[in-house]
């Protein structure tokens, strides 16, 4: 028998994203995801210091018969070349499971792409609101200087697929210029996908 699910509160600090009684806290470096950045040189230099690009709170789940996991996301400011300190970035398993993003702090993008390979890139910033379709992938990257903070809620069952996106990456880059974060296709992703 399942444990149903029964009424859960957890204490969230709106500023740096923490939930203090988050069931697991994941935290991602360099090393962990070094093929997602296009400047492999970047890279190399960047691993002697390792830093940690984000952490991900989740709060306990009061049960396992279906439902949502709730979430912080701290992303940091920094970049890898001309990249941004960036999630892995991923869609989820199951084809229906959408999911819902809100801004807490900090300034980002959040990118999407669909499996037709349509993009779409949302600047964050404090109160926004976004809606992941089902059936997109999606990344969010610091583009400001001081932690990006979001709030996540998806089915349990959603499921992450990460590998698709590991190698090739996603079919847009966004990358630090003069002008702000642009916008451009990502050469490896095109190299990729042709026969
Ligand atoms: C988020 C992400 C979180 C970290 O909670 O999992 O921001 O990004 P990656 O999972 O791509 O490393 C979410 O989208 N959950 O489904
Ligand atoms: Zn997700």
């Amino acid at each position: 028998m399942p444990t149903p699910i029964l009424p859960g509160v957890a204490h969230l600090d709106l500023a740096t994203g923490v939930i203090t009684e988050a069931a697991e806290v994941i935290e991602r470096r360099l090393s962990d995801m070094p093929q997602s950045y296009h400047d492999q040189a970047a890279v190399r230099a960047l691993l002697v210091e390792n830093p940690v690009l984000y952490r991900v709170y989740t709060m306990p789940q009061p049960g396992d018969a279906g439902g949502w996991f709730v979430a912080t996301s701290i992303v940091g400011p920094g970049r890898v070349g001309t990249e941004y300190f960036m999630t892995k970035g991923h869609s989820h398993a199951q084809d229906t499971a959408p999911e819902v993003y809100l801004t807490l702090n900090g300034n980002g993008m959040l990118l999407m792409q669909s499996r037709a390979d349509e993009s779409v890139a949302q600047w964050m910033k404090p109160g926004t609101i976004h809606y992941i379709s089902a059936g997109w992938a999606h990344r969010t990257m610091n583009v400001g200087s001081e932690p990006l903070v979001f709030f996540a809620v998806w089915p349990v069952d959603a499921g992450h697929d990460y590998e698709t996106y590991a190698e090739r990456g996603f079919a847009k880059l966004i990358l630090a210029s003069d002008d702000g974060p642009r916008v451009v296709d990502n050469p490896k992703y095109a190299k990729a996908a042709a026969p």
